[in-house]
């Protein structure tokens, strides 16, 4: 039987395991991404690990996610950063040159590879024909020091995308349309792999779009077929000489399959405050907006811009309408400026920022309460835009230009004009000396780690005791995402590389005593969640800090991916109800107590508790690897053990 893309790129990285669904396989890993907001931890990881050299092809530090100085902190941040990268023979990309994934796909992407990234949406880059899994800095740390990654092999979820977009609808409609139709945890489990000969009408940018957002989807990651779209992305990006064409065998299988008609879909748009949350636009149209911003990695190419220079061109920005306009790269800003397409949205009204993540994650750009944002961002969790009661709206660039234009939501064919035709320049500005090479191994051992004093250490973690009586000071819904356990935002992100300080905002939004609380608390304490618990961000702050506070267990109805491993990377036991009705009689504070844990961790997957005056009955799905890594008090902890036992 032939094989599917996804299934050959693992089998070409499989260092253990085999690939049947669930599995825990190990996969060989070429490349890793970090960002600022993620990378201080992970370099304060490998401070940590005591490693010398990274172990990877190739290893790149970006900084896109929190460029606001208001004070010294984030200025010292990228210090440390470049600093790390230097230390540990790291690229480094410095502020201004953007967002990661697009600029990773345009200087390093190549097909056939591995990478993992301290980002959820590290996944895009599935757009050349690479497996990309977000994961936690600690994933990322490990696969930097030659480890492999280990994941459950997931199933391969073939869609078949088939005809033509029409006009007025485009990429960014394709993957709302699966979130439309399974919601944020569909493709829980799953690689989703796109093929059919709707993909002919789609670029490699149109499928970073689409790749982009299955993390929305909750998928392991995203992939397409390296064909000639890919190999016209990188000759244009001058780089012909890394095409290798990787497409399914003509007999390949999925495991569940999926078909779009690419020619019957319609404007979409995900309404406040869940990327899953999606309707046609005609069905919201007339609700008033005030605010409308275009960036991001999931609209980030140069056409998603063009798109709205070319229908505002000439026009007016209603005036009701902070159009707000985030180049994605300083490449692309070039691009835009060279082309006009920049005049065209500053004279219309539009205000221009630097390139990066900005109002994505709530730095800056914070929209007023209650009044309609639309954006072509991959995230509309609530109080993600730093806004706390917000009303953020998820949308094609089309869509976003009709609705700056009209100063209301409105499906952009009812526009008064034909769907503009963007003719791509011949030639894009290329500036890879922007970017910075790692130093040679003899000079990267004599850099000093640059510290500024925000810049604290990475707390240690002691093992999981054998007997815990844990009061649960938190019970939460279903889809409670990390944004809403451990906030973004400009108040908070300046935080990332301070534990101590960053701690005190954990679940600030939904119950801000918990802090306190836990502090308050001795021998630790449990959490409760529903379903999907921990969904959105690769983020290690949303365990590491409620760690440091105390956290012990984390018992939910489920728990998304990324999060469930960085629970049992630092050492936090996380555990499924058996049986959903426990969910539903137990109550914050209730007592949840355990007795004789490492033994059953060890004998199986099923664990009972006693909560509050019930005998309950929860699992764990920890590998026979990973419960020792959590018995040892973490990944950290047991990688310690394990060099200072090779000595
Ligand atoms: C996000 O989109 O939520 C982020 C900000 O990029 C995060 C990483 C972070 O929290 O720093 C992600 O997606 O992993």
């Amino acid at each position: 039987m032939g094989r599917n893309v996804a299934q050959k790129l693992i089998g070409d990285h499989l260092v253990s395991g085999e690939m049947t669904r669930g599995r825990e396989i190990a996969l060989s890993i070429d490349q890793t991404l970090t960002q600022d907001a993620t990378g201080t931890m992970v370099m304060l990881e490998l401070e940590a690990m005591g490693l010398d050299r990274v172990r990877t092809e190739t290893s790149v530090q970006y900084v896109d996610h929190n460029l606001l100085q208001t004070d010294e902190k984030n200025a010292e941040d990228h210090a440390f950063l470049q600093s790390a990268a230097q230390r540990y023979g790291i690229w480094f990309s410095r502020a201004g040159n953007g967002v990661s994934h697009p600029v990773h796909q345009g200087h390093f992407g190549r097909p056939g590879l591995t990478m993992v990234g301290a980002d959820s949406h590290t996944c895009a880059a599935g757009a050349l024909g690479m497996l990309a899994v977000g994961v936690g800095g600690l994933e990322v740390a490990m696969a930097m020091a030659g480890e492999p990654l280990y994941i459950s092999m997931p199933e391969i979820w073939g869609v078949e995308l088939t005809g033509e977009l029409p006009p007025w609808v485009s990429a960014k409609d394709v993957i709302l349309e699966l979130l439309r139709r399974h919601g944020v945890s569909g493709g829980s489990g799953r690689i989703i792999e796109y093929y059919g000969d709707g993909l002919v009408g789609l670029t490699a940018m149109d499928r970073h779009v689409i790749a982009n957002m299955g993390a929305e989807l909750g998928a392991t990651t995203s992939v397409f077929p390296a064909d000639d779209a890919v190999r016209t992305y990188l000759a244009e990006r001058d780089r012909a000489e890394d095409f290798t064409e990787l497409l399914a065998d003509e007999d390949a299988a999925y495991d569940v399959h999926e078909h779009i008609e690419l020619s019957q879909l319609e404007p979409l748009i995900a309404a406040p405050s869940s990327p899953g949350n999606v309707r046609p636009v005609r069905e919201a149209a007339g609700e008033e907006v005030f605010q409308v911003v275009v960036g991001s990695s999931a609209n980030p190419g140069l056409r998603d811009f063009a798109v709205v220079a070319e229908a505002v061109a000439g026009r007016r920005v209603h005036e009701r309408v902070s159009l707000d306009v985030n180049p994605t790269s300083r490449e692309m800003y070039a691009d835009l400026a060279r082309e006009g397409w920049l005049f065209d949205m500053i004279a219309a009204g539009a205000r221009v920022h630097q390139s990066g993540c900005l109002g994505c994650i709530g730095m800056g750009q914070a929209p007023a309460v209650g009044r309609n944002s639309l954006r072509t961002m991959p995230r509309n969790f609530p109080g993600r835009s730093g806004t706390d009661e917000d009303a953020v709206w998820l949308c094609s660039p089309e869509t976003a230009a009709a609705a700056a234009l009209t100063g209301e939501i409105t499906d952009p064919r009812d526009l008064e004009m034909a769907h503009p035709e963007v003719q791509m320049p011949g030639t894009f500005t290329i500036s890879p000396d922007l970017l910075t090479p790692p130093l040679p191994a003899e000079e990267a051992r004599r850099v000093e780690l640059v510290k500024g004093s925000n810049i604290r250490s990475l707390p240690t973690f002691d093992p999981i005791p054998d007997e815990m009586d844990l009061p649960i000071l938190l019970k939460v819904g279903d889809d409670v995402s990390t944004d809403e356990i451990m906030p973004a935002g400009s108040r908070v992100l300046p935080y990332r590389s301070n534990i101590p300080a960053i701690s005190e905002f954990v679940f600030v939004q939904v119950d801000d005593t918990y802090s306190s609380r836990a502090v308050e608390t001795d021998g630790g304490h449990a959490v409760v969640g529903g379903t999907n618990y921990g969904q959105g961000s690769s983020r290690e702050h949303a365990v590491v800090a409620p760690r440091y506070l105390g956290l012990r267990v984390v018992v939910a109805k489920s728990i998304a991916r990324i999060h469930w491993q960085n629970l049992a990377n630092f050492g936090v036991l996380a555990l499924e109800f058996d049986d959903e009705a426990d969910y539903d009689a137990l109550t914050q504070d209730d007592v949840l107590s355990l007795r004789g844990l490492h033994e059953s961790l060890r004998a199986s997957d099923e664990v009972s508790a006693q909560i509050g005056d019930r005998e309950v009955q929860l699992r764990h799905r920890l590998s026979e690897r990973q419960v020792e890594m959590v018995l040892a008090g973490g990944r950290i902890a047991q990688y310690a053990q394990s060099t200072a036992a090779a000595g």
